[in-house]
Formats: structure tokens, C-alpha cells, sequence
């Protein structure tokens, strides 16, 4: 029996944010970490309907605002198989936030929960227990928002709660999948945890090694990582202090791992200042010219590397380079197993993929390429239904690879018949490495040992991984408009449907450029639009980005 009087209790003393409309957008909830208490609490009763709805399977919540500032946060719901709350729940989760933010007291906001109660036919008074597993990011508002998100799920729902405390996102995804895997076995402990997160993760780099009879050491003299002072740097180390882990320590430096001084937060360094400026993070000076470095963001759920030539130029090596490498040797290990015509190898990108990057995996990989909207949503969707192994990534380095069912009964199959050849050092690396990637998310940790794996493997450089294809030279800027709703896109958003005759406009001034592509999309997350440019001529590029910004004005 669900405790409404307890529940106004709670409504009354949780809910002081009022009057602010809400929207559930791409990544969940986001805003000023002072205005998220209301949101907290509905999304809190969301997230136990969800596991209600769903036979008390558990339902994950992740606190974080991943790169954006330390002031803010947020807040998103994780389905039971670690992908991103289902589609026709998110307006759900914008309804209960907004009736809790409007409602002048709770018997108004009670008949708002009734009514999604009602249409979702969710049986409150049933024996079923729902079960939710929370984690939080490295920011100080977390803990607060945690009491707020969690107050009514026990005390009024009945649900058992798994607390994780601070994890990096995919983690939580992670965790919340395994959780339900064992709990659908019938384990009678099903609960996963952190620890079973490193010891996966590290069993299948180690085994990927020993596969090859490589010496447990890495392609480069050192990797440096900064976690952008983020959630990141505290689980790296626990992964990097496991005694299952044997690369050499001077190969590998965490640096900007300060998570416990708030305000450096994504300051001057994660992934998102690294792609953004095209530069090194704060507290990195090139120290050698074969070392290779990486940046998480806040919540470890993008990657991005770089490395520093001779010259003292930066080169990035962002989401479409780790997407290429990916391709490029996943596509040679189905051949080597003669599984090329059997299963689908394929790459999801979004429009802002370099066109360099494009071309390369269709006409050197001879890869096919998929293009989506943004947002990792529909990249994911793409992966998992059209190949059996979908390596999709976003340029900014959020992105993982998906390999179907029929992949995995086809490995299986084919080893057990194979004997000792050359076959089956492919198929089981590619058993190996479907095991060193987060399938849930995004994540940088498993993205980056699997960056690491491969390279030590084909015994590549950072400068051969780069040089594989050279990007075209490209500029992203930020354009606010009075309403940048007005701003209609069709094609996977490289054209405009609106305001009618921009798209002329714009496709007038690309032709001008060799090799030029243009295209003005509204951000999801940002009230700005976004304009994109890139051409053959990097002395062009800064004219061309502005005509077109001068007609999106
Ligand atoms: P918007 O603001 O819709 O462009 C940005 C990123 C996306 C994605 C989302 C977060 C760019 C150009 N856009 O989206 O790739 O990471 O934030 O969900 O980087
Ligand atoms: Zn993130």
C-alpha cells in the first residue's frame, strides 16, 4: 500500500523549486543543481513506476551533468538493460516534473501521478518489490539531490534501494544491466557491483594479451589520461590498483584527478575542452613525442586522444578516429575468420563525422556507414539493428560498439568446431574484445583499453592511427537566434526544411568551397544553433563558416 499521507510529507518539504517548466531532453534533466530539487523527487516516483511497470526488474538512476560546469546537474533514468529510458516514458518524466514544479499543493500534483498510473495500468497494490540502483557523480550538490531523488522510494514505494555511491555513468549502466542478468538467472545475491566492473573489464584486456602472447605493454612509452578532475579519476585508479592489472605503473599517468576540489570540475580539461579548443588540458605540457594522451569528461562517458609531433602541433583523435580504428580492425578479424559474408560489420555516425572520415570507411574499409540524427539515442538504435557488429561513435568520443546476438551464437559455434589454426586466434579475438567493450553506453575507460588493445596488437603508433586519413579541415560554431525552434531539419539534420529558402542560401555559398559541407541544425541542449563547415582549404574555412553564419542571422 503506497503511504500518500508520508508522501506529502515529502512533496512538502522536498519540493522548493516552483513554477520552472522542465524537459527531459537527450541527457535526461540538466540545469542549475539549486533549481533540481523538484525534479528529484518526481523523477525518484518515475523511476519506481518504471520498475513496477517492467516486474520489479531493477531500474537505474544516474546523478551527474556530465561536462557541464560544477554549478549544475542532473538527472537521468536507465532501463533494466543499461540502455536510456524508453522513448514514450521520456514525455512522462517531463509530465511528473513539470505537475510537481506547477501543482499549488499535492493534491493536485496526486492526480497528475494518478492519471500516468492510470494510463500505464501500473498495479500499486501489488506484492511485486520494485528495485532501483543510484549513482552519482563527483559533485558536491550530489548528495543532497541523492536524499531528494530517494526519499519516497522506500518509505512510500516499498522499493529496495542499491546505493553505488560515486560511479562513473556507465557504470551505473553497466551495473544496473548485470544486475538484472543475474536476478533473471535466479541468483539469489543478483546485486553486481564496482567490482565486478573491474575484474570484466580487466579479464578481457588481460585475455586479448595473452590471446596475442604480447608482453603486457602498451604501444606508446606512456599514456597520460585526464579525467577532467571528475568521477573518472577515482575509478580509473581503483582499476589501475587492481592486482589483476600488470602494465607497467610508468606507463600509465592520471593527471587533472582532483574530483574532490569541486570547482575544478571540467575546468580548462576533459574531452569536451580537448575537441572543443583543439588543445592540450590544463596541467599537460608535451613531455615526449610518442606519448598518447587522453581526456575523459565528468562522468567518464567520452573519450577523446591527441598526441603532440615533433613540430609541437596537436593532433586530435576524436570519436571518428576511434570509430575508424575500431572498423578497421574488426572488419580484418571477421575476414581472417572468412565471417565476412555471415555477419555485418558497419559504422553510425552523425553529420558532424569529418567527411574524411566518411569516405575512408566506405572506400578504404569498404565499410558500410550509417548517418543518424544527434544524440547517442539514435546512434545506439542504428548499431543494434542494422549490423551485428555496429561501432557508432559521435566526433565528440561518445560512442561503443554493439554486437548482435547473432554474433555472439556464431563465435561460439565456430569455435567449438575449429581446430588450432589461424581462425581461431580471430574468432576468439573477436570474442575477447565484444567482452573489453561497455555494449550499454558509451563509457571511456573500456573505450580507452580498447583503443589500447588494438594498437598494441597491429603495433600502431598514435602517428600511424592517425595518418590512416587526414581530416578535413572544419569549424563548429554557436549562433544564438531570437528562436531557434524555427529551425526545421530533414536527411539526418544536413538540411533545412526551415525558414524556407536558408537551405539555397546555404547550398549557394558550399558550392564555392572545394570539398566544401555545410549544414545549421537547432542544438538539443543549448539554446543556440549550431553551424558546421568543413572544406579542402583551411585558409577558406574561417570565410566560409561565416557566410553561412551571416544568412543564419
Ligand atoms: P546538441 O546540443 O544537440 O548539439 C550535444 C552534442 C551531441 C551530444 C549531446 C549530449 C555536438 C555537436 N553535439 O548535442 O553530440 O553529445 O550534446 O547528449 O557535439
Ligand atoms: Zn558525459
Amino acid at each position: 500500500k503506497v503511504d500518500y499521507e508520508q508522501l506529502c510529507k515529502l512533496y512538502d518539504d522536498t519540493c522548493r523549486t516552483k513554477n520552472v517548466q522542465f524537459s527531459y531532453g537527450t541527457a535526461g534533466f540538466r540545469t542549475l543543481a539549486k533549481n533540481l530539487d523538484t525534479v528529484m523527487f518526481s523523477t525518484g516516483i518515475l523511476a519506481v513506476l518504471r520498475s513496477l511497470k517492467l516486474q520489479g526488474q531493477y531500474v537505474g538512476v544516474m546523478i551527474t551533468a556530465s561536462h557541464n560546469p560544477y554549478q549544475d546537474n542532473g538527472v537521468k533514468i536507465v532501463e533494466p538493460d543499461g540502455s536510456m529510458l524508453l522513448a514514450t516514458w521520456e514525455p512522462y518524466a517531463m509530465q511528473l516534473a513539470n505537475a510537481a514544479s506547477f501543482a499549488t499543493n499535492f493534491e493536485e500534483f496526486r492526480v497528475e501521478l494518478a492519471k500516468l498510473i492510470e494510463h500505464e495500468k501500473i498495479d500499486l497494490n501489488t506484492t511485486v518489490v520494485p528495485h532501483i540502483v543510484v549513482g552519482r557523480d563527483s559533485r558536491e550538490s550530489s548528495p543532497y539531490l541523492l536524499r531528494c531523488l530517494t526519499s519516497s522510494m522506500a518509505s512510500v514505494f516499498h522499493a529496495q534501494v542499491l546505493d553505488l555511491g560515486c560511479v562513473t555513468t556507465p557504470q551505473l549502466h553497466y551495473i544496473t544491466d548485470l544486475s538484472n542478468r543475474r536476478k533473471l538467472e535466479g541468483d539469489i545475491a543478483p546485486v553486481a557491483t564496482e567490482q565486478d566492473y573491474y575484474s570484466f573489464f580487466i579479464g578481457a584486456f588481460n585475455e586479448l594479451f595473452a590471446t596475442y602472447q604480447l608482453e603486457k605493454r602498451l604501444s606508446v612509452p606512456k599514456l597520460f589520461i585526464d579525467t577532467a578532475n571528475g568521477i573518472g579519476g577515482p575509478q580509473l585508479k581503483k582499476l589501475l590498483a587492481s592486482e589483476d592489472w600488470d602494465v607497467p605503473a610508468e606507463q600509465v599517468e592520471v593527471i587533472n584527478d582532483r574530483s574532490d576540489v569541486p570547482e575544478l570540475l571540467n575546468f580548462e580539461c576533459g574531452a569536451d575542452y580537448v575537441k572543443t579548443n583543439q588543445r592540450l588540458p590544463k596541467g599537460l605540457s608535451p613531455s615526449s613525442f610518442d606519448s598518447l594522451y587522453c581526456s575523459f569528461d565528468g562522468d567518464a562517458d567520452r573519450v577523446v586522444f591527441y598526441y603532440v609531433d615533433s613540430g609541437s602541433k596537436f593532433h586530435l583523435l576524436d570519436g571518428d578516429k576511434i570509430s575508424t580504428l575500431f572498423a578497421k580492425f574488426l572488419s580484418k578479424q571477421l575476414e581472417l575468420a572468412h565471417l565476412e559474408h555471415s555477419l555485418k560489420i558497419g559504422v553510425v555516425q552523425t553529420a558532424y563525422a569529418n567527411g574524411s572520415s566518411t569516405a575512408y570507411i566506405k572506400n578504404t574499409l569498404h565499410c558500410p556507414v550509417s548517418c543518424t540524427k544527434t544524440g547517442v539515442k539514435h546512434l545506439h538504435h542504428e548499431a543494434a539493428t542494422q549490423y551485428d557488429i555496429g561501432i557508432y561513435f559521435e566526433a565528440n568520443g561518445h560512442g561503443t560498439i554493439i554486437f548482435s546476438e547473432k554474433f555472439h551464437r556464431t563465435i561460439k559455434s565456430e569455435l567449438s568446431k575449429s581446430k588450432l589454426n589461424g581462425d581461431t586466434l580471430a574468432l576468439r579475438t573477436l570474442k575477447c574484445f565484444s567482452e573489453l567493450i561497455n555494449q550499454t553506453v558509451g563509457d571511456a575507460i573500456s573505450d580507452m583499453l580498447a583503443v589500447l588493445a588494438t594498437l598494441a596488437i597491429l603495433k600502431m603508433s598514435p602517428v600511424d592511427w592517425d595518418e590512416e586519413y587526414t581530416d578535413l579541415p572544419n569549424k563548429l560554431v554557436k549562433c544564438i537566434v531570437p528562436d531557434r525552434s524555427i529551425f526545421q531539419t530533414t536527411d539526418q539534420e544536413r538540411k533545412l526544411l526551415n525558414p524556407v529558402g536558408l537551405q539555397d542560401k546555404i547550398d549557394l555559398v558550399v558550392a564555392k568551397y572545394p570539398m566544401g559541407r555545410s549544414f545549421v541544425r537547432a542544438s538539443g541542449t543549448e539554446d543556440a544553433v549550431r553551424v558546421y563547415a568543413e572544406c579542402k582549404d583551411s585558409s577558406k574555412l574561417g570565410q566560409f563558416c561565416d557566410e553561412v553564419v551571416e544568412h543564419v542571422k
